[in-house]
């Protein structure tokens, strides 16, 4: 069988690759050239563990090509980005490069062909693209949502389940057959409506929780208490489980996907003010991070320097290298707005919009540090390389907005410590 992926991205290349290494013959399709080049020439950056050496295999196969354009195939795989695009103060989830995709696929499809959307959309997109589609031809069309973990991506393509949702049983079952080569999860079927429905629920679920997580952080900087040792001894319960408060959420998929939900359902509310509430918190940070800095300073500081904050992290989450819809660019902004200098420093990102600096100008003369990202880099500081830091500091102030650092240690050499949520301030 010959399958036609459509976008490499962080889904669709070790998707691709998965397939070829089981033996389709597949054709990998990007719009972007660089990106295909540096497929083809294995130059591509990536943090996730072993994809290289999987598109290395692929490649090397003879199984997988890659090129700009789409070709002739039985199976076609979409795995285009669905971001999310504010239209009229609401924000709903943008088609643009799925229907792109699905133009381009139109002229090649033959009866029979079974086409696979991966990308996350709201319920009803999927019927609504087969009554297009099958005006003058025979196909077959199923909504397969991703579901793997940046970070952990290649295990989780493999082990996860899987829920498949097709226009009709014969598409549904047609899909599972490409899955089932290299998927070892489960694989469950359904109709395409309520696949795209669990895929959203899922990360809705996930975000409802942080946000309660951040909702109790609030109460407890209100009320005076440490929120991480609340949640602690509330988890300790056998039907409770609270998640991680932090500087916000983050990412392509959680941050977004609760939108597609609330676009298309006047019932979503708890939903809303869940998304809301998280998107809060980078500025509740900033707040905090101007209130230790005001209870410090004795006044004696009146000429007004610009007092100068040290970012630690700022990619969406730890030890990854994507930036996309990080709470950090929304602290970064809103501190440079109150008149701060900000020094960035994160050697896993990839890019971001404001300057990074390495670790030595990052806390040069700084008066605090504020760690956004809970990279294994920050946790693994010991006594002496925090002497050091602490030593070219103006101010030894951190705030931790993600609890991991050794309180202790860093009180040891010096250092005055806020985590967010501690109920100090
Ligand atoms: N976060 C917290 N507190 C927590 C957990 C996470 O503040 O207790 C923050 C993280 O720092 C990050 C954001 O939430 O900014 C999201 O991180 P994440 O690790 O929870 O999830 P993602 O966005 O990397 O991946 C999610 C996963 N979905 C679920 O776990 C339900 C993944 O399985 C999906 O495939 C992915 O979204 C996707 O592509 O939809």
């Amino acid at each position: 069988k010959k399958i036609c992926v459509i976008g490499l991205g962080y889904i669709g290349l070790p998707t691709a690759s998965m397939l070829a290494i089981q033996g389709f013959n597949v054709i990998g399709v990007d719009i972007n050239k660089k990106r295909v080049e540096e497929i083809k020439n294995l130059t591509f950056k990536t943090t996730e563990k072993d994809l290289m050496t999987l598109v290395k295999g692929a490649i090397s196969s003879g199984n997988l090509k890659v090129q700009t354009k789409p070709e002739k195939a039985d199976v076609y795989i979409i795995c285009v980005p669905t971001p999310c695009i504010e239209i009229d103060g609401e924000k709903k989830c943008d088609l643009t490069y799925l229907n792109e995709a699905m133009k381009n696929l139109r002229p090649l499809l033959e009866d029979g062909n079974l086409i696979i959307i991966e990308s996350t959309i709201p319920p009803g997109t999927t019927e609504e693209i087969y009554n297009l589609l099958s005006e003058n031809k025979k196909i077959h069309l199923a909504h397969c949502p991703e579901r793997v973990l940046p970070g952990n991506i290649l295990r989780e393509l493999v082990e996860n389940d899987r829920v498949i949702g097709g226009v009709d049983e014969t598409s549904a079952k047609m899909a599972k057959e490409i899955y089932e080569s290299f998927v070892v999860g489960k694989i469950y079927l359904t109709d395409a409506k309520t696949a795209e429905m669990v895929k959203l629920m899922e990360n809705t679920y996930r975000d409802v929780n942080i946000a309660l997580a951040n909702e109790f952080a609030k109460i407890a900087e209100e009320i005076g208490i440490d929120v991480w040792e609340a949640i602690k001894l509330a988890n300790q319960h056998p039907r409770v489980n609270i998640l991680k408060p932090g500087p916000g959420v983050g990412g392509h998929c959680i941050s977004i996907d609760p939108w597609f939900i609330i676009e298309k359902s006047k019932n979503a509310k708890l939903i809303r003010t869940a998304r809301e509430l998280n998107d809060s918190m980078p500025l509740f940070v900033v707040e905090k991070i101007k209130k230790i800095l005001n209870n410090m300073d004795n006044k004696k500081n009146n000429k007004k320097e610009k007092e100068i904050i040290s970012i630690f992290g700022i990619t969406y989450k730890g030890n990854v290298d994507d930036t996309r819809e990080s709470p950090a660019e929304r602290v970064v902004e809103e501190l440079i707005k109150e008149g701060f200098e900000v020094r960035c420093y994160d050697k896993y990102a990839n890019e971001f919009k404001y300057p990074l600096y390495d670790l030595d100008s990052a806390i040069e003369n700084s008066d605090m540090i504020v760690i956004l990202t809970d990279h294994d880099e920050y946790k693994s500081f010991d006594k002496e390389k925090l002497t050091k830091i602490a030593s070219k500091m103006k101010k030894k102030v951190i705030l931790d907005t993600k609890n991991i650092i050794d309180r202790n240690l860093w009180r040891d050499v010096g250092f005055k410590v806020y985590v967010l949520g501690d109920g100090k301030n």
